[in-house]
């Protein structure tokens, strides 16, 4: 039967399951990234499995979320990321080489094989066709050590992209196209595959930015064809060997179809303060901007920041007074390429201030904008608050729309400009692996050096058969696990400090609720749609855990989020009728007679609300394997019960 290339690659990565769409199903990785915000938890967890060396084909852990050091906390990080990966056989990409996702790209992914990584935007190499899926830190950790990946068999959605690409207008604009029609929940449980005509018009780093935006949608992954296209990119890269041709079997029945044509496209922007809030930049009018930032690992690429340079030489002058300007190349190759040939320099002279190759802005590490402002950014997420300011206005833009906006100090469709900026792909990237270092040789003795942040991550105990609680929070639809866990720069030196962290857990839904949460022992989180989404971060569940949060009643859950609340033992609990929800206010009192019981027989879960003397059904959507996980107290105790039961 023909076939999609995603069941052509899963089916080649199977280890079990029969791929009928919705079971559980588990893949074999190939490979592996971790970056230091998720990657300290992670070598943890692996430390805390007693795994050896890494037993995939490729491991590589990568500095680049917490580079800002003002403390001793994000350096002491990093060494222990570069001794422990050291120990254990992980490659490491020193902070300064660039966005994990962006440097993946550039030096290590491979066509056709499987990526798992402790980030959402891990799908990014789906753009050289890739099985490419983000993770919590300790599924990341799993598959290190040699484990399968679980997941939900996914629908494949296919967005045949057809017509080419106006001047100015360009790939970002096809994927905000793309979260326009299916926004931040359109994708869960789906992997979207594109095809048609236009993609021998896409480049790799283009495909990229799609794929990486995908994350936005909540889908599992995004892939491309492996073509005459992404040969030239992995030749330029010194890497032809890596090649392979893949590609979706003619007549291959696919479950959704969606079709997007390029030259309908306009330049879009995703408005304040979600992702699929997107509009086009000629209906959002001339706003007067304060900030821009270009780059992060969705639009940082060679071509991307040449076509910046390239409007900036054209239109000449300088950053608008009143707007600050930021530039952040995705790795050290792109930026030495701009150095070398001059394209720094016309960054510089239009008043660009040149950030390390690095997330930065992206995560709030550094340049929050001022009070109020609105900031044009050319990254991937714009929820309230994610920028280090609460009352500013983040857009996601292109690279194109980002740059005349600068000059002009108010949003600016750029395809008011005349003529094109045509970049042409390298025919050779600068290519120097000096900033990655390999691990020591196999049995070699390696010290992991620990700093004094480092404290113990909690752990869950085995549920119990009753659970029950005080309702410590009830909140909307679509909460970031930027809400649940943020993260700036003064958060993100705690990612391995569990303790600290629970003082800021949803903060801005409600800044009582950490004390509440501590008052009242733990108890219940009450939430809509699509909780959980954005981040990979299992911080997410794990300083939930620590406040004693038992379940999370949810109408439904991003697929990341909801895996780690059960790698911690959380329950993830769904209304069986959404319209329930009303039936729950904050303080109740809720009561699960038979948890135990009932997560293990895969019977009935009914929640009884004692305050207001009613009964509620509640959904509990696992395979038998993560019910047991969750009975055990969480994927660390069912692997050691397991471990010690063999
Ligand atoms: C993000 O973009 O939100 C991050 C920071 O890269 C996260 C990872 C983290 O929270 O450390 C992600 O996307 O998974
Ligand atoms: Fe870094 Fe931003 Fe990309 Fe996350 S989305 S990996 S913070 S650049």
């Amino acid at each position: 039967m023909a076939q999609t290339l995603t069941k052509k690659l899963i089916s080649s990565h199977l280890v079990s399951g029969n791929m009928a769409q919705g079971t559980e199903i588990s893949i074999r990785i190939d490979q592996t990234l971790t970056q230091d915000s998720t990657g300290t938890m992670a070598y943890l967890q692996l430390e805390a499995m007693g795994i050896p060396q890494v037993k995939t084909k490729l491991s590589v852990a990568y500095i680049d979320h917490n580079t800002l050091q003002s403390g001793f906390e994000n350096a002491d990080d990093h060494k222990y990321i570069r001794t422990v990966a050291s120990k254990h056989g992980v490659l490491l990409s020193r902070a300064g080489n660039g966005i994990c996702h962006q440097v993946n790209l550039e030096r290590f992914g491979k066509p056709g094989w499987t990526l798992l990584g402790s980030d959402s935007h891990t799908p990014t190499g789906g753009g050289l066709g890739m099985l490419a899926i983000g993770a919590g830190g300790l599924d990341v950790a799993v598959a290190m050590g040699g484990g399968a990946y679980y997941l939900v068999m996914p629908k494949v959605v296919n967005v045949e992209l057809i017509g080419k690409l106006s001047p100015y207008v360009s790939a970002k604009d096809i994927i905000l196209e793309v979260l326009r029609r299916l926004t931040v929940k359109g994708g869960v449980g789906k992997v979207i595959e594109y095809t048609g005509e236009a993609l021998a018009t896409l480049s790799v780093p283009e495909r990229a930015t799609i794929a990486n935006m995908g994350a936005e949608l909540g889908a599992t992954t995004s892939i491309f064809p492996s073509d005459e296209v992404t040969r030239e990119f992995l030749a330029a890269q010194g890497r032809e060997a890596d090649y392979v041709a893949l590609a979706a079997d003619v007549g291959a029945e696919y479950d959704e179809h969606i079709v997007i044509d390029l030259s309908a496209l306009k330049p879009l922007v995703a408005c304040p303060h979600s992702p699929d809030n997107v509009k086009s930049v000629q209906e959002v009018g001339k706003i007067a901007v304060q900030q821009v930032c270009i780059g992060s690992c969705t639009n940082s690429s060679y071509a991307d920041l040449m076509k910046v340079a390239a409007i900036f030489q054209r239109e000449g002058g300088t950053v608008a007074p009143g707007c600050s300007l930021t530039i952040s190349p995705g790795s050290r190759q792109v930026m030495t390429m701009l150095a070398e040939n001059g394209a720094l320099a016309t960054m510089l002279k239009a008043g660009a201030r040149i950030l390390e190759c690095a997330c930065g802005p992206c995560i709030g590490m550094g340049q929050s904008p001022e009070s109020n402002a609105v900031s044009v950014r050319t990254f991937n997420r714009n929820f309230c608050g994610r920028s280090g300011t609460v009352s500013a206005d983040v857009y996601l833009a292109s690279p194109e729309t980002a740059a005349i906006t600068a000059l002009r100090g108010v949003l600016t469709d750029p395809t008011t400009l005349s003529g094109n900026v045509d970049v042409t792909m390298p025919e050779k990237f600068l290519i120097d692996d000096s900033m990655i270092i390999p691990p020591a040789p196999e049995g070699e003795s390696v010290e992991v050096v620990r700093g004094p942040n480092i404290k113990p991550f909690p752990i869950n105990v085995p549920m119990t058969e009753k659970v029950e609680g005080e309702v410590l929070l009830m909140m909307g639809d679509n909460i970031s696990t930027d809400y649940i866990m943020p993260s700036n720069a003064k958060l993100l030196p705690y990612r391995s400090n569990i303790p600290y962290l629970s003082d800021y857990c949803l903060a801005p839904v409600d800044p009582e609720f950490p004390a509440r949460a501590k008052e009242k022992g733990g108890g219940f989180l009450v939430a809509g749609n699509n909780y959980g989404q954005g981040s990979s971060r299992e911080h997410a569940a794990l300083v939930p855990l620590y406040l004693g949060v038992k379940g999370v009643i949810a109408k439904s859950f991003a697929r990341i989020h909801a895996a780690n609340l059960v790698n911690s033992g959380i329950l993830p609990l769904e209304f069986a009728n959404e319209a329930d929800y009303a039936l729950i206010s904050q303080g109740d009192y809720l009561r699960i007679s038979n948890a135990r019981g009932s997560v293990l027989s895969g019977g009935d879960i009914i929640v009884r609300n004692e305050t207001k003397g009613v009964d509620i059904p509640l959904v509990l959507n696992l395979s038998q394997r993560l019910r047991e996980v969750l009975a055990a107290g969480g994927l660390l105790n069912h692997t050691r019960a397991n471990n010690t039961a063999n």
